[in-house]
């Protein structure tokens, strides 16, 4: 073995709008880097398979309503309670593609009118993405792209509030990719930052705790 004893996996984010790509980019990501052979999970959050996720997901579905505040804690302890395997796997050399994580937590929440720095709050301490790759696309182009599934957030001007929201919180590290390029040029974008991550996840790159 030829690398170093804090060799790692990355753990890289996808955030952005619905319908602005998120999954099918993970999936093609994800068949790529098996590809090249390296050791790959494809997560998301939030993880509707969990106690908590089922929680959730009955929320978002309108199933059943909840307090703001008490479905912003809810989806950060379904974040907290994935974190040890999350970081077991990093150490033992797996990279992480999730699909949305505590971003998504923040903007979303925000967007409903809580406070942004209570939104954050929780999710101090959880592990610092290496890589946070947005998928920009207007919120009006999201829309046309149909399929709205009709959960809870699926609406037009909802989604233009959690736009602003990304906006307030996207730093100089997030990459950029703009969603409404044709699938492959993203693609194409997204592998080469990812790439680019995992080398120096790979080199021994310290993990890190949000929100720094
Ligand atoms: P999916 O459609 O991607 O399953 O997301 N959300 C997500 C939040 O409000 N807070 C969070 O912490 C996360 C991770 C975004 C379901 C919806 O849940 C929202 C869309």
């Amino acid at each position: 073995n030829n690398h170093k004893d804090n060799s790692r996996g990355g753990l890289i984010v996808l955030e952005g709008l619905d319908r602005s790509g998120k999954t099918s980019q993970s999936s093609r990501l994800l068949s790529h880097l098996e590809g090249q052979g390296l050791s790959v999970e494809s997560w998301r959050f939030p993880d509707r398979t969990t106690c908590v996720g089922n929680m959730i997901s009955s929320y978002l579905t309108n199933n059943s309503q909840l307090d703001d505040r008490t479905v912003h804690l809810l989806f950060s302890a379904n974040r907290w309670e994935k974190r040890s395997l999350m970081e077991s796997k990093l150490r033992s050399g797996t990279t992480l593609i999730v699909d949305r994580y505590s971003y998504s937590g923040v903007a979303f929440s925000s967007a409903k009118g809580l406070d942004i720095d209570w939104c954050k709050a929780p999710e101090a301490g959880l592990l610092a993405p290496d890589l946070v790759v947005y998928l920009d696309i207007p919120p009006e182009k999201a829309a046309e792209r149909g399929g709205y599934g009709g959960e809870r957030y699926e609406q037009l001007e909802f989604q233009k509030k959690v736009s602003q929201y990304y906006n307030v919180l996207c730093d100089p590290t997030w990459k950029i990719i703009d969603a409404c390029l044709p699938v492959d040029v993203v693609e194409k974008q997204l592998k080469e930052f990812v790439m680019n991550s995992i080398a120096i996840c790979q080199k021994g790159k310290p993990l890190s705790q949000l929100w720094s």
